[in-house]
């Protein structure tokens, strides 16, 4: 097994940036693929340049191998165009498209590559060296695990976690804030890629079933959870979730929660199971239940 340790940039001699020069229509690309990235979603104006200056445009056959499960880590990528398949130990466990992005555990942790990764089309890809990587995308991340852990230990959901286990949730949990009255699950989205699963930090919540919006069937609050079911069950969401006041998450996508969660899906599966029941009971403000039927 490996270590949580994280990488640490001040540790490092200083760090040069490099630019590569870029067009604005590949800019602007680049900023498109990684609209909603994890890694990207805390950087500052300044951090950005830095990271869309270093990185670096490769193209790929259809067929092609990007990362092997096992060698050592050296870049980090986006996809900007086309799609792959990831492969744990020979078994398939996750098609990317559009917009995602890999490679980032080898170079968080110091560890061999967790996955392969073969393109299924021809792909372009922007690729960002390990020490661009650990400095300019990195180092900024490190700074939610003291943010996060403490929160993280108290949600019942991680108490059978190790320490180590809720540090690498903060690692590449995100934060995200809506206003009140905005969508966070649209019902009947079945877009899996880019699903995520969320966990409540302040702020209301309610989940609501049909179009007009007008039964709710959750609500979830501070240190709930909501967005599992879809993503256990494999089927589109089954209600939409609104914020109910201005709300506070942090998300996980769905290969961080296929990667970190395993262990805790026999709770949310116990959540689950109770969704039927609450649907016509409508529980109460607050209580657990009712993390969104989503
Ligand atoms: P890496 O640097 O290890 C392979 O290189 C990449 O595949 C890895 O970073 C992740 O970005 C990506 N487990 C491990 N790595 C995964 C997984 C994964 N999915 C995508 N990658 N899964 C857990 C399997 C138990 C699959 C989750 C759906």
């Amino acid at each position: 097994s490996v270590s949580a340790e994280c990488f640490n940039p001040a540790e490092q001699n200083a760090f040069v940036p490099v630019i590569v020069e870029k067009s604005a229509e590949e800019r602007e690309r680049i900023e498109r693929a990684v609209d909603s990235n994890f890694l990207f979603s805390s950087l500052d104006e300044e951090q950005r340049n830095q990271v869309f200056g270093a990185m670096v445009e490769k193209t790929v056959d259809d067929g092609a191998e990007i990362i092997a499960q096992g060698a050592a880590g050296d870049f980090f990528y986006v996809l900007d165009q086309g799609s792959a398949d990831v492969f744990v130990d020979g078994t398939k466990v996750l098609t990317y498209n559009d917009g995602s992005s890999f490679g980032e555990l080898a170079l968080m942790y110091n560890c061999p590559r967790a996955a392969t990764v073969k393109a299924t089309s021809p792909c372009v890809l922007w690729a960002l060296d390990r020490q661009a990587f650990q400095h300019i995308l990195y180092a900024n991340q490190s700074a939610k695990r003291s943010k996060y852990d403490s929160f993280l230990q108290s949600c019942a959901l991680f108490a059978n976690l190790e320490k180590q286990e809720i540090s690498r949730i903060a690692d590449v949990l995100v934060e995200q804030q809506f206003d009140a009255g905005s969508v966070i699950i649209s019902e009947g989205d079945d877009n899996f890629a880019a699903m995520k699963f969320y966990i409540v930090i302040s702020g209301e919540v309610e989940a609501f079933k049909g179009e007009d919006r007008s039964v709710v069937v959750g609500r979830s609050g501070p240190g709930d959870f909501f967005g599992e079911k879809a993503l256990i069950e494999s089927k589109p969401r089954a209600a939409s979730v609104v914020a109910k006041t201005p709300v506070q998450c942090a998300y996980l996508d769905i290969a961080a929660f296929e990667r970190l969660l395993g262990s805790c899906k026999t709770i949310m599966r116990r959540q689950i199971d109770t969704y039927n029941v609450a649907i016509e009971t409508s529980p109460p403000a607050g209580s657990a239940v009712q993390a969104a039927r989503a």
